[in-house]
């Protein structure tokens, strides 16, 4: 199997982490992202993944997943040890009811190319381009930790097994923390990240800081 990937990637980190815990190892294939990367990325990648976000996995069989909640799934199916979705029906539903609310509510408003077109449409600068960050990052942490607290939290957001719910909890809650959110004001999501920060896969997998 063949990753495409960028280091300082949250949804990257998700497929990064989901690969270590089943101690999978795939080929990789890093592509650009930023600025002058990206042109270069539109040109050549956008041949392989019309969409140009990472991750892509390439099965063996020469079938491309996109779709990072997608290739972990299919990772999951592929090797089931260990699971990355909990053994019942309401906690399988849950925990990729947390992991879609990261992936389409945070995640998806704070991409690389949300920045560029504020940027080039909306004349914002890069503190504006925090704020808004810090913004969407603020009102969809607070809705998963109200989701977590509600649910059925163990030591991980749902049960006592890491699950794909800290698989996206984890990126996220370590960009924010770059954007100089405080976990302390979601405390169920600060003792999670805590107990995750003792996993080597999700430590050692983190995304890249940008440079
Ligand atoms: N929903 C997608 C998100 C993919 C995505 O937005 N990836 C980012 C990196 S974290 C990307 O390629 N961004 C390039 C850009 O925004 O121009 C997933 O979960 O895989």
């Amino acid at each position: 199997m063949k990753l495409y990937l960028n280091e300082i990637s949250s949804a990257t980190s998700r497929v990064r982490i989901a690969l270590a815990l089943k101690e999978l190892t795939v080929e990789v294939q890093s592509v650009g992202i930023l600025g002058a990367e990206a042109e270069s990325r539109q040109a050549a990648y956008r041949n392989i993944n019309p969409q140009g976000l990472v991750p892509a996995l390439l099965t063996d069989n020469g079938v491309l997943v996109t779709q990072s909640l997608a290739i972990i799934e299919y990772l999951d199916e592929l090797q089931p040890e260990p699971a990355l979705l909990p053994r019942t029906l309401e906690e399988r539903a849950q925990a990729r009811s947390i992991a879609l609310a990261i992936a389409s509510e945070i995640h998806a408003f704070v991409t690389p190319r949300i920045a560029l077109h504020l940027g080039a449409s909306f004349g914002a600068d890069a503190d504006t381009i925090a704020g808004w960050n810090r913004h969407w990052i603020k009102e969809g942490m607070a809705a998963v930790e109200h989701r977590i607290a509600g649910g059925r939290r163990g030591d991980f957001a749902v049960g006592d097994q890491p699950s794909v719910a800290d698989i996206f909890l984890f990126p996220q809650s370590v960009s924010a923390r770059r954007l100089g959110l405080d976990l302390a004001q979601w405390p169920n999501i600060a003792e999670i990240v805590t107990n995750l920060e003792a996993i080597p896969a999700f430590a050692e997998n983190a995304p890249a800081p940008r440079k």
